[in-house]
């Protein structure tokens, strides 16, 4: 491990509160566990979205909880790492507190950068793609101003059991249909990149939502990668010195340990 801090880590999709409070926490505590090893080297890390299964924050109120890893990020800011966060669907009501108290960068849509020559495009990877219309609705109706301000308007107790529940319910319907690894041409993030591809190029396309972890090439000199999530996979990608690679934690010491893991599941042990 180089004393320098020069790596980019990426990763995704923790749903913390879910499915209850002690196997969060667990998994909250192995969260703040490798943020801890990543920060010996890290210069930035990118958070993909989907930090808590169900988040909405009052003008004057948030949810109880994660204090841990919201305590992690905000010592990590502090200490100079460059934070950001690719807001997902299950966390699309972050407003301002999450990213004044912490001290991170939030982007609400999918950017495009360029690190040590390479041209990367990164994003969450909710509705986009073919189909998927109904939650296409739901989420112009999430991002309504006003009816966001008539969420604000319930009390917090009987809202986030609602968010709750809400949440719950498209995870049931996601969590059977997501889980096997369609094929590139029936992936709907892999069209998504390509029709993107077909206007500029880009070497690195990384994305989260898809809770697979997947490092493909999608196109002549392009790889597609899916950050998996913090339920089952626990994987995440790092950028050194204009290389990516795709990792899957094994147990929660030093990341030189960690595994690389390329195409789709399942991988090779
Ligand atoms: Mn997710």
């Amino acid at each position: 491990m180089s004393g320098t801090r020069e790596r980019i880590y990426l990763l995704s999709d923790f749903h913390l509160g879910i499915p209850d409070a002690a196997s969060s926490l667990d998994r909250e505590r192995r969260i703040v566990r490798f943020l801890d090893e990543a920060a010996k080297d890290a210069k930035a890390i990118y958070l993909l979205g989907d930090l808590f299964d169900f988040w909405f924050e009052w003008k004057r109120a948030v949810p109880r909880g994660h204090v841990r890893l919201l305590g992690k990020l905000a010592e990590l800011s502090d200490r100079g790492i460059d934070l950001h966060l690719f807001i997902g669907n299950h966390d699309m009501w972050i407003f301002d507190y999450v990213p004044q108290e912490v001290g991170l960068q939030v982007h609400r849509e999918p950017q495009a950068f360029e690190w040590h020559g390479k041209k990367l495009f990164i994003g969450h990877g909710d509705g986009l793609g073919p189909g998927d219309h109904g939650y296409k609705f739901i989420k112009r109706v999430f991002r309504n101003r006003l009816c966001q301000w008539a969420f604000a308007r319930l009390h917090p107790n009987f809202a986030l059991w609602m968010g709750d529940f809400w949440s719950g319910r498209s995870r049931k319907k996601s969590y059977v249909n997501d889980r096997k690894f369609l094929g590139l041409d029936q992936e709907w993030l892999v069209i998504h990149c390509r029709g993107v591809l077909s206007k500029e190029h880009f070497d690195l396309m990384i994305f989260g939502h898809r809770h697979l972890p997947l490092d493909l090439q999608i196109a002549e000199g392009t790889r597609y990668i899916n950050l998996g999530d913090w339920i089952t996979y626990f994987t995440y990608a790092v950028f050194d010195r204009g290389e990516l690679r795709l990792m899957q934690r094994l147990g929660d010491g030093p990341l030189d340990r960690d595994r690389r893991i390329e195409g789709a599941p399942p991988f090779a042990t």
